[in-house]
């Protein structure tokens, strides 16, 4: 390798490092790189630097990230160098930055312009790339990286009849550099995301007439273009590093105060202020976060979208053709939202006009113009703002063969597949910055890339150091961070929008979510831990050495996690330190401070005879007429903690998806009342809501017995002694996260012992004061050791972070070896208590969704009254 600083260029067709594209990130990383010794060559399609900014020569572009935080960040000096001149700067002035940029690096000389890489591939033998350009070069180097930008590959006209069109055509991606006269002109633009959104104003200033061909009407904002903001500026002056450290550390990129004020919860006051002072801000990720739970919650969701709806609607004149510009088929932020310069006053011109492509498709398009269902358009120019193929379009693009002769084409046919978005099994020593998996065009470009340009230049400063030549994931990695991807798309509304960020732009796309929506900052702390982990995931290899930490660097659903870090940082006194009557206040207030769950039809108190006095029981009816099915509940908090109304919220959601009435029926608690109380109370309950299913309104012999944790170790005991003393009947039996077994000896207790709510010290401290040692093994104690035939069908849910996991797939496994029907469900990712917390962790709905539609088939269907 050379390490002497020799630049690529004169290093010719041997390089350590190809790098292909010269925008932002392509520039950066020939600069570290080159700083570090390696020799680099980097390869560009166009005459110049700039990539995106390079191409995109529309009138009206500019950035939608402040120029503030829009810009590179990696040297005071180069700062204070260069003063944008606005908020958010125009194409023209940050081409002119990056070639400023290149200059002041001497970049260029490392850089072959109007050179396409057009193949690579890997030659397993000898451990390097053979990459191949347009110019007819190939170049052989060790690491191969694609800097090629994440909207880069124009999507192709999709029109049909588009060649026909005699007139001028125009692309907002591919805009001529001499720029375009339109003065006079008839013109059609079609398409309004951000390029059309930006052009807009722009071409009706020089157009005779401009007609708007709009298919999805999209969410706009006003930039209030201007000077930068005070604000950033003076906190950027007072103090660069910590401002930039923010950025880096922000979850989209630029330094922003999160907000916890949920939209369902706000006042109308405070949600009208908290709007109204994003509108005026003019920021992307303020109007994001006018709510914290905008991004998940339809309902919060909704209300922002509903207050841009209303400015839209003050803004034109015309309330047909506001109304047609009024999203309404995509929650707000789940296509990528616009900021704008006057583009819903635009359509106040009487010489422009929307069409609106979904009460009039286009037909097609003709010599003259654009034919739609209703009218024919003649028009001098038609432009199309149509889009990219988004993400992966210019990684596949190129031919790129890696191991096994695989391409890159052939690997993700179904979709992207990467570890980190940054690399991929079966390409070694290959990169794609800001590549699928990553945050990329969910955040502020230019701390994304810089965060990539990083992580790699150290990579491959950490493989010299380590004389290793090779790098690669592993599977297990890569499947594990897919997963993570995919686990943080799907507790967000995003999915549900057809947007290109799920491919659905471009015909025959596979459909996924391709960035990832974790968070610049926790995807940089992953990024920093794989590296802390000794590149965990990765197999690292030279001829003569191997080294491999396999594993996955994230396993806990996303919200799971969030609640844990939330939960170590107010850091709690554990449970077991306090005394029984302290934790059940400790637990009341916490419970106080939850969300209460979804509207049941009907919510009623009542009490039950037990054997030493009554048990209060609550009761909750659906909504819709009965009789309905039973199900009797019994809750968690291992003997010791809780009551009928502790685990409200988890009963709600029950209630409503299982149609069926549940009733939550309190117990005897320990200390005061040891073992066998709560089991002889769970079973006088049983008895009694069984005899009296009418009079509660349920369907007599309807009925499942319900718990959870210590509540679902009272379900496995009174379904054992129900079966024994010949009734009731009991159709089923849910048992979430039960406890099974007294002896705490599993692997899953050791594995999880500590860290994930329920931890090993304290369910030794609920034995403790649940049941003498003596007695434990005693199927009502222990109902692993009872005898399990005959007994009612069973839905056993456990969680992979959880002491108690594996005594209740031994017990589901126990129970199906009795030739016990049993459906056992496995909470990925889940802890002991996540999934019961309804309405905090999202990632729990789909769990109990599962759980719901078993339960629903154990259950009789309603009879009509
Ligand atoms: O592309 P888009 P873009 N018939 O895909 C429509 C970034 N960017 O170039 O939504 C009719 O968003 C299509 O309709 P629909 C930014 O991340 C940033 O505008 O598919 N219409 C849509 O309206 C942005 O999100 C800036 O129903 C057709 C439009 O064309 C991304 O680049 C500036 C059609 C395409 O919108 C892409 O933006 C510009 C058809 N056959 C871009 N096919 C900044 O401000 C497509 N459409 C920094």
């Amino acid at each position: 390798m050379a390490a002497d600083g020799n630049n690529g260029a004169s290093a010719g067709s041997q390089v350590d490092v190809v790098v292909v594209g010269a925008g932002f990130s392509g520039l950066y990383l020939l600069h570290r790189l080159r700083a570090e010794g390696f020799s680099v060559r980097v390869f560009e399609a166009a005459s110049d630097v700039g990539g995106t900014w390079f191409w995109n020569r529309y009138p009206g572009a500019r950035c939608d990230i402040p120029t503030t935080d829009y810009t590179f960040g990696f040297d005071p000096e180069l700062e204070r160098a260069w003063t944008w001149s606005e908020k958010y700067a125009t194409q023209p002035e940050i081409l002119r930055y990056l070639q400023f940029v290149t200059d002041r690096y001497d970049l260029r000389r490392d850089i072959t312009f109007d050179a396409r890489v057009e193949g690579a591939e890997w030659d397993d033998k000898t451990g390097l790339w053979a990459v191949r350009t347009s110019t007819g070069e190939t170049v052989s180097c060790r690491y191969y990286v694609m800097a090629t930008g994440c909207l880069s590959v124009p999507k192709a006209p999709d029109i049909e009849g588009a060649p026909r069109f005699a007139g001028e055509v125009y692309f907002t991606s591919r805009w001529p550099h001499e720029g375009v006269d339109l003065t006079g002109k008839r013109v059609a633009v079609v398409g309004t995301g951000s390029s059309g959104i930006q052009s807009i104003p722009l071409i009706a200033q020089q157009a005779a007439q401009l007609t708007v061909f709009q298919r999805t009407p999209n969410f706009s904002i006003p930039a209030h273009n201007g000077p930068a903001s005070a604000d950033r500026l003076g906190r950027l002056a007072a103090d660069r590093d910590a401002y930039r450290t923010a950025g880096k550390w922000s979850r989209g990129g630029v330094p922003m105060e999160a907000t916890d004020i949920l939209g369902g919860t706000a006042s109308e006051d405070v949600r009208r202020e908290r709007f109204e002072a994003a509108w005026e801000a003019g920021e992307l990720f303020a109007i994001l976060g006018v709510f914290a739970d905008q991004g998940v919650d339809p309902a919060s969701n909704e209300i922002v979208s509903e207050m841009i709806r209303e400015k839209i609607r003050s803004i034109v004149d015309d309330p047909e053709t506001a109304e047609a510009l009024c999203p309404k088929d995509h929650y707000f932020g789940t296509k990528r939202p616009c900021l704008d310069s006057g583009y819903y006053a635009t359509f106040n011109s009487p010489h422009v006009r929307l069409v609106d492509l979904r009460s009039t498709p286009i037909t097609t398009i003709t010599e003259a113009g654009i034919d739609t269902a209703a009218e024919s358009f003649e028009f001098d120019v038609i432009v199309y703002a149509t889009g990219f193929d988004a993400m992966t379009g210019a990684l596949v693009g190129v031919d790129v063969t890696g191991r096994a002769g695989v391409t890159l084409k052939e690997k993700w046919a179904d979709g992207p597949s990467t570890y980190l978005g940054l690399t991929t099994v079966g390409f070694p020593n290959f990169f794609a910055l800001t590549g699928p998996g990553s945050p990329s065009v969910l955040s502020n470009m230019a701390v994304s890339i810089e965060q990539h340009v990083d992580w790699v230049t150290d990579c491959l400063v950490d493989l010299r150091a380590k004389g290793m030549t090779r790098i690669e994931p592993t599977p297990l990695a890569e499947d594990g961070w897919n997963q993570h991807v995919a686990d943080c798309a799907a507790i967000s509304l995003h999915p549900t929008a057809n947007s290109w960020y799920m491919g659905a732009n471009v015909p025959g796309k596979p459909r996924v979510f391709y960035p990832y929506i974790g968070g610049v900052d926790n995807y940089r702390a992953v990024c920093d831990e794989v590296r802390a982990k000794d590149y965990l995931g990765f197999r690292l290899s030279a001829p003569e050495a191997e080294q491999c930490h396999d594993g996955v660097i994230r396993r806990l659903q996303p919200d799971v996690a969030m609640v844990l870090d939330a939960m170590a940082q107010m850091e709690l006194p554990p449970l077991e330190s306090m005394s029984p009557p302290e934790a059940r206040a400790f637990m009341e207030m916490s419970n106080g401070a939850r969300p209460p769950g979804p509207d049941v039809g009907e919510v009623v108190d009542g009490v039950l005879p037990g054997p030493a006095g009554e048990l209060e029981y609550r009761l909750f009816r659906p909504g819709s007429p009965g009789p309905h099915p039973v199900v009797l509940y019994f809750h968690g908090g291992g003997w010791v903690l809780g009551d009928q109304v502790s685990d409200e919220p988890l009963c709600r959601d029950l209630c409503v998806r299982t149609e069926a009435v549940v009733v939550s029926v309190n117990y005897r608690h320990a200390p005061e009342a040891r073992y066998p109380a709560a089991a002889e109370d769970a079973w006088a309950a049983l008895q009694w809501v069984a005899a009296h299913a009418i009079e509660l309104g349920g369907i007599p012999d309807d009925l499942v017995v319900a718990g959870w944790s210590a509540g679902a170790n009272l379900v496995a005991v009174v379904t054992q002694r129900a079966r024994d003393e010949g009734g009731p009947v009991v159709r089923g039996q849910l048992m979430l996260t039960p406890v099974t077994d007294s002896a705490m000896k599993t692997r899953s207790y050791q594995e999880n012992a500590d860290g994930y709510v329920l931890t090993a010290p304290l369910m030794r401290w609920f034995w403790d004061h649940y049941c003498d040692p003596a007695q434990r093994a005693e199927p009502t104690a222990t109902p692993l050791r009872g005898r399990l035939d005959g007994l009612p069908p069973a839905i056993v849910v456990t969680a992979e972070f959880d002491p108690l996991r594996d005594e209740g797939i031994a017990y589901a496994e126990a129970l199906r070896a009795a030739g016990v029907p049993v459906e056992h469900l496995a909470a990925r990712g889940h802890t002991h208590t996540s999934l019961t917390m309804v309405g905090v962790v999202l990632s729990g709905a789909r769990v109990r969704e599962e759980i719901a539609l078993r339960l629903g088939a154990l259950l009789r269907e309603p009879v009509e009254v």
